[in-house]
């Protein structure tokens, strides 16, 4: 049996960069090749984008592979570029962050302003006894501290651990003690969904059960009641207090930088180490390049949250180290309408914004109206991640957001590879909606079979990485183990196969004829159907194209013919109905529209029309739990489920659809 994917959906679409764009872009094609000519030589220019103290001796050490040296000898100070040098290059009075607080409460902080209140951050914790080496959890809302307080641990060498504010105990514990964190940085709550949501109590509970924690510093933000320990100290009256002054001093380019969880679908969550040169070249790089970033005159959005890496390396130290003026933005986009976005675009003139499938998505289903009630003509670049765009989602984020100029940047990564790696350059790539295009300038990919062969454009497969990149993992905290086990042992040299390592990661992909890349989805997700593997992310899509569909989410069940049924889980949008008849005549014709679209061996067996979907905090489907509700099981592992009324509403209309 073949393990490859089939891959049933084409789209011809495309759609190039608009022209003035394409003549002032920063990046353009010329990259490709300088890259492809000498590939260290091209990112070693990279890297001079950053301010060093010591310059390295060699861009990269790849003798003992899986375990990559990037910029050896290098020496530099991870905060001083986000912050300092921007100020000493006077660009104090620039806006760093725009931040909205959910009621609507604001405050700006330009980068002389961030200036004192790292240095007063760092000051504090060396205060607490922190040194470089050690570990700081930061349990935060989306508040400007979240970014101080990292880059005031970049600044003494300390190594971060952010978990979502809004995480359970069992996560936050867990997380803690992986890392044995010494100090943990929260605040008494936040907003969400327009009311204060509590912080501190998880906190209480999880340092109870975290023998490693010895401070806990708590920034007020909501003015809740808070239980108080001696081991509680308030933000203002430490860090507040402290001395702007800190000099900050240099650390090796291979200093860890910071871990960062990822929960998988099966064992422990994986402690994600990231470093410091290699890491901040490529964030740096990468923000710069995909998203055409004009530091003087852009106003940059990033909407996730500062708990997934997106929030790392694109609220914090992408467009810090490059001068970025960006909006944070605290709370929900319903609160207090569904406008909320939108208005924030036109308050502030957004001109970049780089949010998720998940609520473009969600966008689709509350009405295109929404959107046309606001001014968006700030927009130039549209970016997206976390999740394959289904086409019809791009197409509506390009029509309804976009206007039909903006160019798109569907940019695929992962927690593991730091920054961008696969994505179109919006002043260079004819994008197609729905691929994530060509590997950047720089990286390696490819779409392998299951015997580690490079398919050919019109095949599917895995996808792989086949050269080290500068912000890779170096490896999971304390388990080097399972560091090679899970990324480097499916293909390639890990595998016994040939000298090559190759990094497999985890997700389908495909070539389409002309050699652009299409995200299928997890592996882990993939549907055998009467013995072919088809991905849930094109039949997905596919519910997606049809006008009465938002969002869907697809998994295979077990099924007594075929092995496993497409079971569909679809939301409709705003303004279909689905009562009694008008449902059933909808689940029908939807099947159909797969059928038609796909082919016959995707229509689903079954349809369900739901109004939520099970999500992480970052906005990914969790199918795994689809999966135990459509083959009738107790639900798994629900620890890092953003609502978790979600699936008893979806598991109670299974039951009575039975
Ligand atoms: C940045 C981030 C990584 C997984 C990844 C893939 C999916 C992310 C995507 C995408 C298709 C894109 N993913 N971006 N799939 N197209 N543009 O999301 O990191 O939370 O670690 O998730 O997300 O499956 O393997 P992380």
């Amino acid at each position: 049996m073949s393990e490859t994917l089939e891959n049933l959906s084409s789209e011809t679409r495309q759609f190039p960069p608009p022209a003035d764009l394409a003549a002032a872009a920063n990046v353009t094609a010329e990259a490709y090749q300088e890259a492809a000519d000498d590939r260290l030589a091209y990112w070693e220019r990279q890297a001079e984008r950053l301010s060093w103290t010591k310059p390295w001796d060699q861009v990269l050490d790849w003798s003992n592979p899986p375990f990559a040296k990037w910029f050896v000898g290098g020496e530099l100070n991870v905060a001083y570029n986000c912050v300092d040098r921007h100020v000493e290059a006077g660009n104090g009075d620039r806006v760093a962050i725009h931040w909205e607080g959910e009621p609507g409460d604001t405050r700006t902080v330009t980068y002389a302003e961030l200036l004192i209140s790292v240095s007063q951050a760092a000051n504090t914790l060396t205060e607490l006894g922190v040194v470089a080496g050690d570990r700081v959890a930061i349990y935060l809302p989306m508040i400007p501290e979240a970014a101080v307080a990292m880059l005031a641990c970049a600044r003494i060498g300390a190594t971060h651990s952010v978990v979502f504010g809004g995480f359970s105990v069992e996560a936050l514990s867990t997380r803690i003690n992986d890392a044995d964190a010494k100090v943990v940085i929260t605040a008494d709550g936040g907003y969400r969904r327009g009311k204060p949501s509590a912080l501190k109590p998880t906190v209480d509970e999880a340092v109870a059960r975290c023998a490693s924690i010895e401070h806990v510093l708590v920034v007020r933000r909501t003015g809740q009641e808070v239980a108080w320990t001696d081991k509680d100290k308030w933000w203002h009256e430490t860090v507040e207090q402290a001395s702007p002054e800190h000099k900050a001093q240099p650390f090796e380019a291979e200093h860890p930088l910071f871990i960062l969880y990822t929960s998988g679908t099966t064992g422990n969550p994986k402690g994600i180490l990231h470093t410091t040169g290699g890491y901040l070249t490529q964030a740096s790089y990468t923000h710069n390049a995909v998203f055409d970033l004009k530091p003087e005159t852009d106003v940059y959005w990033c909407t996730a949250d500062i708990g997934w890496v997106t929030g790392h390396s694109y609220i914090v130290y992408g467009p810090l180290s490059n001068g970025a003026t960006q909006v944070m933005y605290e709370g929900t986009p319903d609160t207090p309408d569904r406008g909320r976005f939108w208005q924030i675009v036109d308050k502030y003139k957004v001109s970049i914004l780089y949010t998720a499938p998940t609520l473009i998505r969600t966008m689709m289903k509350w009405g295109d109206d929404i959107p046309a009630k606001y001014d968006l003509s700030s927009l130039r670049v549209l970016g997206s991640v976390g999740e394959p765009i289904n086409p019809e989602a791009w197409m509506w984020y390009r029509e309804h957001v976009g206007r039909e100029r903006t160019p798109i940047v569907d940019t695929w990564w992962q927690t593991e590879t730091g920054a961008v790696m696969i994505s179109p350059l919006p002043g260079v790539t004819a994008a197609k909606p729905g691929s994530a295009m060509t590997a950047l300038p720089g990286i390696s990919a490819d779409v392998v079979d299951d015997q580690a062969e490079s398919v050919p454009n019109g095949g599917g497969g895995f996808l792989v990485l086949t050269e080290p990149w500068p912000s890779m993992l170096r490896t999971i905290w304390r388990d080097d183990k399972r560091f090679i086990d899970t990324y480097w042992s499916r293909f390639g040299a890990g595998a016994g196969n040939g000298d090559k390592w190759v990094y497999f990661a985890g997700d389908g992909a495909k070539k389409d004829e002309d050699g652009a890349l299409w995200l299928l989805g997890r592996v882990d997700d993939v549907m055998l159907i009467s013995g072919h593997n088809i991905s849930t992310t094109e039949v997905e899509s596919a519910l997606v194209s049809h006008p009465a569909v938002a969002e869907a989410a697809v998994v295979g069940a077990t099924d007594p013919t075929t092995g496993q049924a497409i079971v569909a889980f679809t939301i409709p949008r705003g303004n279909v109905v689905t009562e009694g008849e008008a449902g059933q005549e909808l689940i029908k014709e939807l099947r159909n529209h797969v059928a038609k679209t796909l082919g016959p061996i995707a229509k689903p067996r079954q349809i369900m029309l739901v109004t939520e979907l099970p999500k992480t905090r970052s906005g990914k489907i969790m199918r795994r739990l689809l999966r135990d509700v459509a083959e009738n099981r107790s639900l798994g592992d629900v620890t890092t489920l953003q609502d978790s009324a979600v699936m008893d509403l979806i598991s109670s209309g299974m039951n009575s659809a039975k």
